[in-house]
């Protein structure tokens, strides 16, 4: 009997949540928990962390988990290790759902970096008014450049105060528009962009405005994740669960649903 964990918090992962729901397959999603009022979803959730990867190859083992469906951001580089790691223990098949890296394209000016640190580095050291639309997690490594202004965008209000002097802060939650960030970086007189190279749509937006408005992208590359089995759409995961992967499952007309 499949029983699929599906690691969420991208639109992929809400995506392939409602195709589970409609195959009437048994999934449960998963989010870390990082933001207050997470999207619902039409899957049972879990919100946590698994307590590692020794964590979560004993929630595998004990929720007879016979399948791994990776489909969290790019960026979220420890869960996607984990994940890799607490599988091979548990010997449960893994798929990573992800989407591809965004390409520069014409009239775009972006300026590629491997980290957040080369990204302040990038920056200039004062007067630049940034756009740092990369969450709240990520915002010590610009606190050696306080003297530029930063537009950020959190998903929730800030608890702590902010490690940036100088900032105006949204709170909105993806995914964005081109001409809504459009606006809201003229009406900030934004001069720079910062950006991880997330890929999909929901975050895309202030990408696009930056190339309308030509100004300067300081793109962050993805980290590297270990070797998986990694999957482009929806659909692929869908027929991975029905034919490729281990343990059969018969299509539904066949299971007589
Ligand atoms: C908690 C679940 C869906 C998923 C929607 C996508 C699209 C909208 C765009 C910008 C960039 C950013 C950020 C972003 C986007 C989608 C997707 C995506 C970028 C939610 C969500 C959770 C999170 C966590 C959050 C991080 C932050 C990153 C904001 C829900 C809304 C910047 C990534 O304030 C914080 O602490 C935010 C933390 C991790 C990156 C960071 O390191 O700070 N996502 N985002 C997930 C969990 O608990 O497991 O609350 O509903 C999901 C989405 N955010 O179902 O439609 O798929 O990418 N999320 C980035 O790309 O740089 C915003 O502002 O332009
Ligand atoms: P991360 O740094 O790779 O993971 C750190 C720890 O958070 C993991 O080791 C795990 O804790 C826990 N965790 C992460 N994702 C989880 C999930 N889906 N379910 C249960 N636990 C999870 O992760 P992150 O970059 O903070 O991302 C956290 C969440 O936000 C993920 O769902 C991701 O898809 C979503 N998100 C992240 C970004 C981003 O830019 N990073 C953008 C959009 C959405 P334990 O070790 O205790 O198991």
């Amino acid at each position: 009997m499949m029983r699929i964990l599906l690691l969420g918090g991208t639109t992929e992962a809400s995506r392939l949540a409602m195709a589970l729901a409609e195959a009437d397959l048994e999934a449960v999603f998963s989010y870390a928990g990082r933001t207050a009022r997470p999207i619902a979803q039409p899957l049972p959730l879990r919100v946590g962390g698994f307590g590692g990867a020794e964590g979560l190859a004993g929630y595998l083992q004990s929720e007879g988990i016979t399948h791994v469906i990776d489909a969290t951001h790019p960026f979220a580089a420890q869960m996607s290790a984990n994940a890799v790691y607490a599988c091979d223990l548990a010997g449960v098949d893994l798929c990573a759902l992800e989407r591809p890296a965004w390409q520069a394209q014409a009239g775009d000016d972006w300026r590629h970096v491997d980290s957040l640190a080369e990204a302040a580095a990038a920056l200039p050291d004062a007067g630049a008014r940034v756009f740092l639309a990369i969450g709240k997690q990520n915002l010590a490594a610009f606190a050696g450049k306080p003297e530029n202004h930063y537009l950020l965008r959190l998903v929730d209000p800030p608890e702590a105060a902010l490690p940036l002097p100088d900032t105006s802060v949204e709170i909105a939650r993806g995914p964005f528009d081109a001409a809504g960030d459009r606006a809201l970086m003229q009406a900030h007189g934004i001069t720079h962009v910062v950006s991880k190279n997330a890929g999909g749509s929901g975050a895309a937006a202030k990408v696009e405005a930056a190339r309308d408005l030509g100004l300067p992208v300081i793109m962050i590359a993805r980290p590297e994740v270990p070797q998986r089995r990694v999957l482009a759409t929806v659909a692929e995961v869908m027929s991975w669960l029905r034919g490729g992967a281990h343990h059969e499952v018969a299509p539904a007309a066949e299971r007589g649903v």
